[in-house]
């Protein structure tokens, strides 16, 4: 028989299949869900994040005492809160005397870092339970990642297509490939139908939240309102039942483009949900393999949708678990620029940056490429210390919480791990935005011209970015060619790009 427990349920873990509720008895258990500033402050999160977060989490407190649950819930306006995780489990030991915590695997290290102190702390047995909601666990991660020079996702999501069966045929890939990433890279043009997310009008509970966050948080980052995102499963697999039926046939066809008007394209905006709990990811690859075998999306959007999942997903926390603590102090390329200003303001002549970043305020949330190609790669393209651009985008996003936002940004966008997820950096010139999107017709900036008065910065930040970091990355085959092409140009042409580079750059600072 067990003894009687104190269930801590994070914000981001509000699923009722959770592996410390499956390990939990509602007679005997209590259940404790907490809001507290310093989860809102340790990086000042966008106003949207943060009432998402707790109206979801009120929502689902409601949910859980409906299923028969004892829940303890504490307001972030309690009078008595703490403001901590590890203030708030002492409280609620002194109102419970359990005589156990359980949890389930918190998502970022900082927080595992602190529960590991409680057992001592609190002279209480502390049972942390793996996290199966995802696919792959810590141990199976590091038990593929043993003994490869190269940890390459593509082959990381063919065992995991193996492991779950998802788009196989027998033991082949449905269709005869692994990866249909080449079918995913067209341009789009705006379309007045263009189908958009599903939102919600808040609710009563909602609206108290907004009330809360803007008395509490209104000097954070971010518009509040309108907010329209879901707050419990049930709207949650509404939004996900839009994407099926009127936006995933076309996902993989626009996978890359970017649109100045159309903010969110045919990407599913289920990020936000499938995160903090209220989609389960393989359940949402279940449904999008079953679109795809009923005849209503192609095999490249199918494809392309479920290797964001059980492919990079996965592997990107597999990678974060793997290399915390010291993954956060990468920074391979030594760059220690300030973060530009016009991050948190989107006030800038480069309508790209102006596009993401007032989207990023307004609806915290931008697709892929925008992050990728547009934010990232300029803060990387200028030498912006990585440190500092990694809590941009852990702020900035309703979906952002560590174990996915740290590896996306400082491997994948920053290559401040210096090429262990990906081979070589992303880095682009203006060319690369203009074939993907339309920015660049209503920008003050010429992305045709390279260098000098009126040129897109993009262009000869991008030789400079390769020039200055040369020693680092010209052994790199995979950039053999540009190095090449650089080493062709005449000495008056390699001038006046690092004169022009110099010049934004002086701007910037
Ligand atoms: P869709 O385009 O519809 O994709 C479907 C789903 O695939 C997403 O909901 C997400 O669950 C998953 N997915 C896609 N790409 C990735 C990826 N690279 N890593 C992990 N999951 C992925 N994603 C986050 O969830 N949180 C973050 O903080 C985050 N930060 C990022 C920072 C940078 C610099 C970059 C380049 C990417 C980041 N991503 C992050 C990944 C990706 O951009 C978002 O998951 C995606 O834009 C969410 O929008 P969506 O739900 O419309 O995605
Ligand atoms: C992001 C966040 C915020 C803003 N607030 C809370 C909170 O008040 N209570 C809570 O349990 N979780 C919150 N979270 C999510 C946590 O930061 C997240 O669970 C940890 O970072 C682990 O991933
Ligand atoms: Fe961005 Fe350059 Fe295009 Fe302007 S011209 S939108 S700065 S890529």
């Amino acid at each position: 028989m067990h003894s009687r427990s104190l269930i801590l349920i994070l914000g981001d873990q509000l699923s009722p299949a959770l592996s410390s509720l499956k390990a939990a008895d509602p007679a005997r258990d209590r259940v404790l869900l907490v809001e507290v500033a310093e989860e809102a402050t340790y990086v000042r999160h966008h106003k949207k994040k943060i009432a998402f977060l707790f109206a979801a989490m009120r929502h689902f407190a409601k949910v859980l005492e409906d299923d028969g649950w004892q829940v303890d819930y504490v307001t972030l306006d309690d009078p008595e809160n703490t403001g901590t995780f590890t203030g708030e489990v002492e409280r609620a030991i002194g109102r419970h005397k359990p005589e156990r915590i359980t949890v389930t695997e918190p998502g970022e290290w900082r927080v595992r870092a602190a529960m590991e102190t409680w057992k001592d702390r609190f002279d209480l047995p502390v049972e942390i339970l793996e996290d199966d909601r995802f696919l792959c666990t810590r141990d199976a991660f590091a038990a593929w990642a043993e003994g490869r020079k190269q940890l390459r996702m593509e082959y990381f999501y063919r065992d995991m297509r193996r492991q779950t069966g998802l788009l196989m045929d027998g033991d082949q890939p449905e269709g005869g490939k692994w990866n249909y990433d080449s079918e995913n890279r067209k341009p789009a043009k705006a379309d007045l139908f263009m189908p958009q997310p599903q939102r919600y009008t808040p609710d009563e509970t909602t609206r108290e939240v907004l009330a809360l966050v803007a008395d509490r948080f209104g000097d954070h980052f971010g518009d509040l309102e309108p907010f329209w995102f879901a707050v419990t499963a049930q709207q949650a697999e509404a939004a996900l039942d839009h994407f099926i039926d009127n936006l995933l046939a076309r996902f993989g066809d626009y996978q890359d483009a970017m649109l100045t008007d159309q903010r969110f394209l045919y990407h599913s905006v289920l990020s936000f949900y499938i995160n903090a709990g209220l989609l389960d990811p393989l359940a949402v690859c279940r449904r999008v393999e079953a679109a795809y075998r009923a005849g209503a999306a192609p095999l490249n959007a199918a494809e392309g949708f479920i290797r964001q999942i059980i492919g990079w997903r996965e592997y990107i926390r597999g990678i974060y678990w793997l290399k915390m603590p010291d993954y956060a102090e990468g920074n391979f390329l030594g760059a220690d620029r300030a973060l530009p200003g016009f991050y948190w303001t989107g006030e800038t002549d480069m309508a790209c940056l102006r596009a993401a970043i007032t989207q990023t305020k307004e609806e915290a949330y931008a697709h892929h490429i925008q992050r990728l190609m547009v934010t990232g790669n300029f803060a990387m393209l200028a030498g912006v210390d990585p440190a500092q651009v990694h809590e941009w985008y852990l702020a900035v996003y309703a979906d952002a919480y560590e174990w996915v936002e740290l590896p996306n940004v400082l491997g994948m966008s920053q290559f401040a791990d210096g090429g262990l997820l990906g081979s070589k950096p992303y880095a682009a010139s203006g060319n690369y935005i203009n074939k993907m999107s339309d920015y660049c017709g209503t920008c003050r900036f010429d992305v045709k011209r390279k260098t000098g008065d009126g040129a897109c910065p993009f262009n000869p930040l991008y030789w400079d970015f390769l020039v200055r970091n040369q020693e680092k990355l010209r052994g790199n085959p995979r950039l053999a060619q540009v190095y090449r092409t650089w080493d062709r140009m005449s000495a008056e042409k390699q001038q006046a790009y690092r004169e022009s580079a110099a010049r934004v750059l002086d701007e910037l600072d």
